[in-house]
């Protein structure tokens, strides 16, 4: 396919569900890509707009606000303020962040809706769908889960599963159940509008499967394997009370399904960023539109809402839609329901000014090709032994020296010898490596070339050991830091996109202000003579006890959830009194305990059962220190045929209470009995 030649870049960030807070799987995934690509443009001077904003309607609100008992408008202005912060403070630049609920939205998504409704675009009819007698409430989206008919995922909801990102209608739902009472839905009939995406499906073939093979083999895949089995016409209203009305006759209490005006939200933000010639952007060919967007979104960014922009006729569609896999925190899917998330908000405030910390892990870690994992220890190492000790250090290095020997004034550059040339060049190649991986979003991969630049700045100080030509060649030290500063300004064009925090702090310190990817590669960036500031640490190390404090603070969650989570397990079948008497428990005391060897869960007791002991082995040491039992009261079904265990003939059971996490605790008496006392 011949590349087109665009002359300004769109791109839109998912809307985050304003029903909780942004984590790091959001920001790795989505929204520090997004930055990173946007500022790159920025830098090489291209007209750019990066939109997001917070998508307040559908059930994801609506069912938190149930859950906290308050108003579905008190859970989005709640979350959309504390995520729109959160962003500004990472330093996510966007030009406009706005919110579905706007009044600009709320026109915006209606004549679209009414402009498709009146050319025809929609297939009215009335169908059986799930619904719930006891909440009054037909079931659609996330108010039911069943088992997915394609991937056999049991949690998959009313309009999407998750697990393979295939797109369901709620009937299609094997073993549906109402996620509010949990109730087996009754089928009832109602009325809604269908986008027929069969319509549109021989286009969506030929623009994404012949015309966009560039794009992302996981997305790409993904769409492929949909179009080949074969699309359906989609519901785009719902019976709900919160979104926006069908702004039709006689669609009383229905409102436009989520996915359908979320989207929209990338049109009404634009609107409201820029005004009246918003067009432009949206509707001029030479206008580039990515999206941004996490593995789960792909579906309705390169199906549903294409086919809304076909249907319409008007707009652009998307050049390319960058979607990333996901990322794990400590080897484990994040979820918000079990709290296992490093929230953005609260990374802010126990990690202050550690912006770029972040940026940095999770652009390195970031899950562009696979599933991806983050760990404290490893944001520890990230930072102590990259940016600390490579980016950092080599920074300080040239500012120090330069304080040192010519008092912070830039000293000129005499005769260059071949290390020098050889740094200069590569940087030079650094950057057109560099350029190639940020243009195909291949962030990780444009972040470890820039850390290379830094690398190589180390280099050239190793080998030119400016502390050691001070002594007697003032005039190739001058050269040496000359090079050494030119390479700090390079480092912060380089890691602009990343790090702005730091890169706005150096550049500060080197008494630079504006900056362009064109400079990137130049040697004549700070000019001789120039007063450089008093050189800050850019980084500092991080020590153990603050990874230490947020692992602590992921396992109290862990611990909290158990407990929110603890349910007992159900009682069995009625026994009558003759079979429970067959049962023959005992009390008895621990003579002796040991472990058993080569059995990493067995531990071996010596009981006094009043009938001359006997020798008992239960899989309990992993929960006990064997000299903790001696001495201790325990029951045991004496009845309980002999086994053989390790070796070891083991007549009888201990009893103990299992916890939900596994945990054992041995069952004993409260009061004084014999050894060999019944119990019953
Ligand atoms: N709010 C889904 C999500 O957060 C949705 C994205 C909308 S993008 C138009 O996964
Ligand atoms: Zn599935």
């Amino acid at each position: 396919m011949e590349k087109k030649n665009f002359k300004r870049t769109l791109i839109t960030t998912a809307l985050p569900y304003a029903n909780g807070p942004v984590h790091i799987g959001h920001l790795a995934g989505v929204y520090v890509p997004a930055d990173i690509y946007a500022r790159y443009k920025r830098l090489r001077g291209e007209e750019v707009l990066l939109i997001g904003g917070s998508d307040e309607h559908g059930v994801p609100i609506t069912i938190k606000a149930k859950k906290e008992g308050i108003t579905p408008q008190d859970v989005v202005d709640r979350y959309h303020n504390i995520i729109k912060d959160s962003f500004e403070e990472l330093g996510i630049s966007f030009d406009y962040y706005g919110r579905t609920t706007s009044d600009t939205h709320r026109k915006t998504a209606s004549d679209f809706f009414r402009r498709l409704y009146d050319k025809g675009e929609f297939i009215e009819k009335s169908s059986m769908q799930l619904y719930d007698p006891e909440a009054n409430q037909f079931l659609a989206d996330r108010y039911v889960t069943g088992t997915c008919p394609h991937c056999g995922n049991e949690h998959a909801y009313g309009d999407q599963c998750e697990a393979c990102g295939t797109s369901l209608n709620a009937t299609d739902l094997i073993n549906p159940r109402s996620a509010i009472t949990g109730n087996v839905p009754v089928l009832k009939e109602t009325s809604h509008w269908f986008l027929p995406l069969d319509k549109w499906e021989p286009k969506l073939r030929e623009w994404i499967l012949e015309d966009h093979k560039e794009w992302k083999t996981n997305v790409y895949g993904q769409c492929k394997s949909w179009l080949d089995m074969g699309l359906q016409p989609r519901a785009v209203s719902r019976d709900l009370d919160w979104g926006i009305p069908v702004p039709v006759e006689g669609a009383e209490g229905k409102v436009l399904y989520v996915w359908f005006d979320a989207p929209i939200g990338y049109i009404s933000n634009t609107i409201d960023c820029v005004g009246e010639g918003w067009e432009k952007w949206w509707k001029d060919p030479e206008t580039r539109m990515l999206h941004f967007i996490g593995k789960d979104n792909i579906v309705f960014h390169c199906i549903v809402f294409p086919s809304m922009l076909m249907a319409d006729g008007s707009y652009n569609l998307p050049d390319n839609v960058p979607a990333n896999e996901f990322l794990n925190l400590e080897d484990d899917k994040i979820s918000t329901s079990r709290n296992w998330a490093v929230w953005l908000h609260e990374y802010l405030r126990e990690l202050p000014g550690k912006q770029d910390v972040l940026r940095y892990v999770l652009t390195a870690n970031a899950p562009e090709t696979k599933d991806n994992n983050f760990t404290w220890k490893d944001f520890q190492a990230r930072n102590n032994s990259e940016l600390v000790a490579i980016l950092g250090n080599f920074i300080n290095r040239a500012l120090v020296l330069t304080h040192k020997y010519f008092e912070g004034i830039v000293p000129p550059a005499g005769e260059l010898t071949d290390t020098d040339r050889e740094l200069i060049a590569e940087i030079g190649r650094l950057k057109e490596e560099m350029t190639e991986a940020l243009e195909t979003f291949h962030f990780r991969e444009a972040l470890r070339v820039a850390m290379d630049m830094a690398r190589a700045g180390n280099k050239y100080l190793q080998e030119t050991e400016p502390w050691k030509t001070a002594k007697t060649d003032m005039a190739r030290t001058a050269t040496v830091l000359n090079i050494a500063l030119q390479t700090c300004a390079n480092l912060a064009i380089a890691f602009e996109p990343f790090l702005p925090f730091m890169a706005a702090r150096l550049l500060k310190m080197l008494g630079g202000d504006k900056i362009t990817w064109d400079m990137l590669g130049c040697f004549d960036l700070i000019p001789a003579g120039a007063k450089i500031g008093s050189p800050e640490l850019l980084f500092e190390k991080i020590e153990d006890s603050v990874v230490e404090e947020q692992m602590a603070k992921l396992l109290r969650a862990k611990e909290e959830n158990l407990l929110a989570a603890w349910k007992p397990a159900e009682v069995k079948e009625t026994v009558d009194f003759p079979t429970f008497e067959k049962m023959d428990i005992r009390v008895g005391k621990v003579l002796e305990c040991e472990k058993v060897p080569k059995a990493d869960k067995l531990l071996k007791f010596r009981i006094d059962d009043g009938m001359g002991g006997r020798t008992i082995v239960s899989g309990i040491a992993k929960h006990y220190k064997p000299e903790d039992l001696v001495g201790k009261e325990v029951c045991f079904i004496a009845n309980f045929e002999p086994r053989k265990l390790k070796g070891v003939v083991s007549e009888g059971m201990i009893l103990s209470a299992q916890d939900a996490d596994g945990r054992l605790v041995v069952i004993g008496p409260h009061g004084e009995v014999r050894p060999g006392s019944s119990v019953g």
